[in-house]
């Protein structure tokens, strides 16, 4: 009798059948896990569709102020998207685990609002973005139910469903059984902590085996093995290889042609947008006088070109590594679209991406110079981070105004009417590469031999101008002019090289370029945005 008033006078919280919180945050994240791993399930069966975590960091993505974006990346480089993911998966494991808590404490419908609120943000993340329409909210949709539905089942399992709702009841739990009348007892439970958590691992490690499959799938899957076995057309008329002269060949310099394993990756996507090629599209349309739809097929039956062409990115800091050259394989986008009649009011081209992307140009630019729809670079299909089955290559402006990956539409239309997505986040509409020069070899801050001969060798673009000059100087002498590699075409860079003998001691190496028109690169610093760094790349070596 002393035990029971015991057991009755004790603060709710202590009570035996209060759930510990641990067992709450359990119950909410293998909820989450289970609720994941059916979004990521989903997004790998339908490719066009994104996880839910994916689209919430998309969105932030899309909405992070540029001063915010800018220091991920001096921060975090290119693991900047890793990170994001992995800063949303914390904070949603953090969330599921207090609403956890919070159903156990509570009563489920805690919970069950909770999770709708997280599915609700899902959802909305995933809307209008990219070509899924109106089965993008899927995932989240379909997870959220998932995860309810789990939270529903564990603490069916564990006997926590009545916990907080009844807490007389539960607490009456605790008389022994022979104390309590028969009639009562069939309306009690019991928390049951072995079958609660016997059920949640079962959950997790499903979740983890299917969100994991998942994954996989969608990395290694379908897309990549229709990427394998496509062959690639003929150019009508194939390019012969550059002279082999534009290679300088210095140790340690960028080679003329950029291995595509080493080409910088750039673009918005969390994770690369995998293309079903049995339903791509390319569409040409807006203010055109005959809209085209042209599926990979057809592409590839249309008459194809071959361009080396230098591609950078507006974010490439003096003396960066955000540029590559490669040959491209495409067809034309000025044939194109003159099948497709460009209206005389239209001055802007815009590329559309699978995932809403967008990067628009001047009409102007098409003056013969070699843009092209690009399916191929360096003799391979593109890879899928370079902007499989598709992408736009316009020689001579930025990555972000003009070189669309994962290609579906291309819109005829005006500047007026329409911004491309950097645009209204605070960078140039225009965006011309601008004249630049590096320094590749020696490496900044190295020690040399002292005495012996010293090759300083580098890259300077200055594409569609071309380049016409390289000059070096080394402390406070005078320029001189660096041996260029063999002139090709004005679409590429340029290697340069300039033999030194280095006395002993620190030296500064400062590089500058002139571009075809004479036009000598400027001194001025100036930082990556809005419209492209400038200023001369300069080093400090030693020599001993
Ligand atoms: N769909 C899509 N295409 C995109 C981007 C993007 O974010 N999404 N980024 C552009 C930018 S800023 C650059 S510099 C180039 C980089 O191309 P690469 O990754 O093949 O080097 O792609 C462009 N095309
Ligand atoms: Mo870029």
């Amino acid at each position: 009798m002393s035990s029971q008033t015991d057991t009755l006078s004790r603060p709710l919280e202590d009570s035996p059948t209060r759930s510990p919180w641990w067992i709450g945050a359990i119950a909410g994240l293998a909820s989450a896990a289970a609720g994941l791993a059916i979004g990521e399930l989903l997004a790998s069966i339908w490719t066009s569709l994104e996880s839910p975590v994916v689209s919430v960091g998309n969105r932030v993505v899309d909405n992070v102020p540029r001063w915010l974006k800018t220091w991920a990346i001096e921060t975090f480089g290119t693991n900047d998207k890793a990170v994001l993911l992995g800063t949303v998966a914390l904070l949603l494991a953090v969330g599921a685990a207090a609403l956890g808590i919070l159903a156990v404490r509570r009563g489920i419908r805690f919970g069950l609002i909770g999770i709708g609120i997280f599915t609700a943000v899902g959802m909305l993340a995933s809307l209008g973005r990219g070509t899924s329409g109106l089965l993008a909210p899927l995932p989240s949709l379909v997870g959220g139910l998932v995860a309810g539905g789990t939270l529903a089942l564990l603490m069916h399992r564990g006997n926590l469903d009545f916990a907080g709702e009844r807490p007389a009841q539960s607490q009456l739990a605790q008389t022994p059984p022979a104390q309590t009348p028969p009639a009562q007892s069939m309306l009690l439970k019991v928390p049951n902590r072995r079958q609660f958590l016997g059920t949640a691992a079962g959950v997790t490690a499903g979740a983890v085996v299917i969100g994991g499959a998942a994954r996989w799938l969608r990395n290694q899957g379908a897309a990549a093995a229709e990427r394998l076995k496509v062959v690639l057309p003929r150019a009508t008329q194939p390019l012969p290889d550059p002279p082999a002269a534009v290679e300088l060949g210095v140790a340690g310099a960028a080679p003329f042609f950029t291995p595509t394993s080493e080409f910088y990756r750039i673009d918005t996507a969390l994770t690369v947008p995998r293309v079903d090629l049995s339903t791509w599209t390319l569409e040409v349309m807006g203010d055109v006088s005959t809209p085209i739809t042209l599926n990979y097929e057809q592409l590839l039956e249309r008459p194809m070109v071959e361009a080396d062409i230098t591609i950078a990115c507006v974010s490439n800091e003096v003396g960066g590594d955000l540029i590559g050259t490669a040959r491209w394989l495409g067809c034309r986008l000025d044939d194109l679209l003159k099948e497709a009649g460009v209206s005389a009011t239209a001055d802007q081209i815009v590329g559309r991406s699978v995932d809403g992307f967008t990067a628009g140009f001047p009409t102007a630019l098409l003056d013969g110079r070699d843009a092209l729809v690009a399916i191929a670079m360096n003799g391979e299909p593109l890879p899928a981070k370079h902007g499989f089955p598709a992408r736009l290559i316009v020689p001579g402006v930025y990555g972000y105004v003009s070189a669309t990956k994962w290609l579906s539409q291309i819109e005829l239309t005006t500047f007026e009417a329409f911004q491309g997505y950097w645009i209204p986040r605070g960078w140039s509409v225009d965006g011309p590469i601008k004249t630049q020069s590096r320094i590749d070899t020696p490496r900044n801050g190295t020690t040399v031999q002292a005495g012996s001969t010293v090759p300083i060798a580098g890259v300077a673009w200055a594409p569609i101008r071309g380049i016409s000059k390289v000059e070096v100087r080394i402390d406070n002498g005078p320029w001189q002019e660096a041996n260029l590699g063999q002139e090709y075409q004005n679409t590429t860079w340029r290697q340069w090289k300039l033999d030194w003998t280095p006395s002993s001691g620190e030296h500064k190496i400062a590089v500058r370029a002139t571009d075809g028109e004479g036009a000598t690169q400027t001194d001025q610093l100036a930082p990556v945005a809005p419209d492209g760094a400038t200023g001369w790349h300069t080093i400090t070596v030693y020599a001993e």
